[in-house]
């Protein structure tokens, strides 16, 4: 009896490790993003694609003000919020401006932006930016490098751009 479920634990526990290899790949990727980035040695297993993370709170900051990546690498660049207040009242993005925008100026126009998650429509001022989040949601955008140089992030939600901005650099 007691052979037979020892058996039956060996074949339960072969058969979610050959499902999680198979199904269960994506997600987890997902997560990892923001451990590895903490750990800081991810862009050692492929030198083409820079994984960062960063993450944002209910107070209304960003655990990191740069974020650094190598010209031609691809960005796979995923936002945590780890607060608790809902998108509407604390939300969150990361939005990385071209060369040469006025903050300010940017922010104020998406803050008129709510329907296209505090992006100004149709705007040319944009390297790449994710979705507006709420606390306990994870986003992530991949987009090309552009070439080296120092960029600005900040998060458009209306008001947040004070606090929550940083630079990503492109070495
Ligand atoms: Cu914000």
């Amino acid at each position: 009896m007691k052979t037979y479920l020892n058996f039956r634990i060996v074949l339960v526990a072969l058969v979610s490790l050959t499902f999680f290899n198979c199904g269960g790949k994506e997600e987890k990727k997902e997560e990892n993003s923001i451990y590895d980035y903490k750990k800081e040695d991810t862009s050692k297993k492929d030198s083409n694609v820079a994984v960062l993370g960063i993450v944002a709170d209910d107070n209304m900051q960003f655990d990191k003000k740069e974020l650094r990546v190598k010209a031609g690498q691809k960005v796979k660049l995923t936002l945590k919020h780890s607060g608790k207040m809902a998108a509407n009242i604390m939300g969150h993005n990361i939005v990385i401006l071209k060369q040469g925008t006025d903050k300010a100026a940017f922010a104020a126009k998406a803050a008129t932006a709510r329907d296209n998650g505090y992006i100004p429509e149709g705007t040319d001022q944009v390297i790449a930016y994710t979705k507006m989040i709420g606390g306990g949601q994870i986003t992530t955008v991949e987009f090309e490098a552009p070439e080296a140089g120092e960029y600005d992030f900040i998060c458009s939600f209306p008001a947040h751009f004070a606090l929550m901005q940083g630079k990503f650099i492109v070495e």
